[in-house]
């Protein structure tokens, strides 16, 4: 299959992470796109294209343009505000205050972030716009006639909502594809969120729709971030009813509980009868993985990819979390191989 890759991913380079009350190096880092792309090439999976550029309207599909414009320019103003650290936000519109965004910097990253860990920085934009491209051209591939397509995506996209960035991502380059897919006709698309945690973002964004079903395998939000997301009765909401299926999992679940979740997961997929299927691709899942719960080995990734060929649906694969970061390559490369040689 083919793999989309842009080198300006590396414009995503931040500094600092908020983790454990410590401004840290992020788990989130262009070493991971590395070990993809070498992987890639080591096993030879197949071409490997640059992404065409599409501009902004097939993003402004599932994007609020004030949020896509807030991050255009969030970088520049906050170092024009004064500020000398990452733009990170530290005040949210809680409970029974308003809902309303304000002027100054410091005010707009809290009315756009679902949480604070994610610094913005100059060029996050950049990559972000570029992983969204990476995402597009897989779709068109596929529209195409491809049977596969990966879409080696960084910065990661799940957790971001219509107008939400955070959980370090921007723009939700899995949604972004499969509201193409439908614009370029395919009638039904679904997908399947394999990252550890719950994709919010993808939730949110098709939550009232019936032509895009989502199913997400994750750790349970109780115990697992975003945690105010992703439980079992998030089902969807008017039209979109019974088309969101939330699968949360408790911690140290192995590949036997999760393989079965899958099982589930794919039997919905089927009945539905989609025309595409995008897969957002972590393996956070991975028993190495040092944010995460779940106790997946390496060859389970293979396993696994098998198991979502057997759907027979032309499949995006778009990459995610997974910060085990020399495993990354490797566990991300065995579900796409998984998948070929089934
Ligand atoms: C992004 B993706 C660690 C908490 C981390 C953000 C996790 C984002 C995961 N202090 N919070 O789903 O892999
Ligand atoms: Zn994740």
């Amino acid at each position: 299959m083919i793999t989309v890759y842009s080198e300006e991913h590396r414009l995503r380079n931040a500094r600092t992470e908020l983790h454990g009350g410590q401004l840290v190096p992020p788990h989130e880092c262009p070493e991971r796109a590395q070990y993809v792309l070498d992987r890639v090439s080591a096993v030879g999976l197949g071409e490997i294209v640059a992404p065409t550029r599409y501009g902004l309207e097939p993003v402004l599909r599932v994007h609020d343009r004030g949020f896509v414009e807030f991050l255009e320019h969030a970088a520049a103003e906050w170092a024009a505000a004064g500020n000398r650290g990452e733009a990170i936000p530290d005040c949210w519109p809680a409970r029974r205050m308003a809902q309303r965004r304000p002027n100054s910097i410091a005010g707009k990253l809290g009315y756009y972030a679902m949480a604070g860990e994610t610094s913005i920085t100059p060029g996050t934009w950049e990559a972000a716009r570029a992983a969204a491209d990476a995402a597009l051209t897989g779709a068109e591939r596929l529209q195409g006639g491809a049977r596969a397509a990966f879409a080696l995506c960084r910065p990661p996209g799940h957790h971001a909502a219509r107008d939400l960035y955070g959980g370090y991502c921007f723009l939700n380059n899995a949604a972004i594809a499969a509201q193409s897919l439908r614009d370029r006709g395919a009638a039904r698309v679904a997908i399947l969120d394999v990252d550890f945690h719950h994709g919010n973002g993808t939730q949110d964004i098709f939550y009232e729709r019936d032509d895009v079903l989502f199913v997400s395998l994750h750790g349970e939000p109780a115990e697992a971030f975003p945690y105010f997301s992703g439980y079992a009765d998030e089902t969807g909401a008017g039209a979109g009813t019974g088309f969101n299926l939330n699968l949360p999992l408790p911690r140290a679940t192995g590949f036997d509980a999760w393989r079965a979740a899958l099982a589930g997961g794919l039997k919905r997929i089927r009945s539905f009868a989609p025309e595409a299927l995008v897969v957002s691709l972590g393996v956070d899942t991975f028993a190495g993985d040092p944010i995460s719960f779940f106790r997946l080995q390496s060859a389970d990734f293979a396993s696994y990819g098998g198991m979502i060929a057997a759907c027979r649906v032309p499949t995006l694969f778009v990459l995610e979390g997974g910060y085990a970061v020399a495993e990354v390559g490797v566990n991300v490369v065995n579900v796409l191989t998984g998948f070929e040689q089934a």
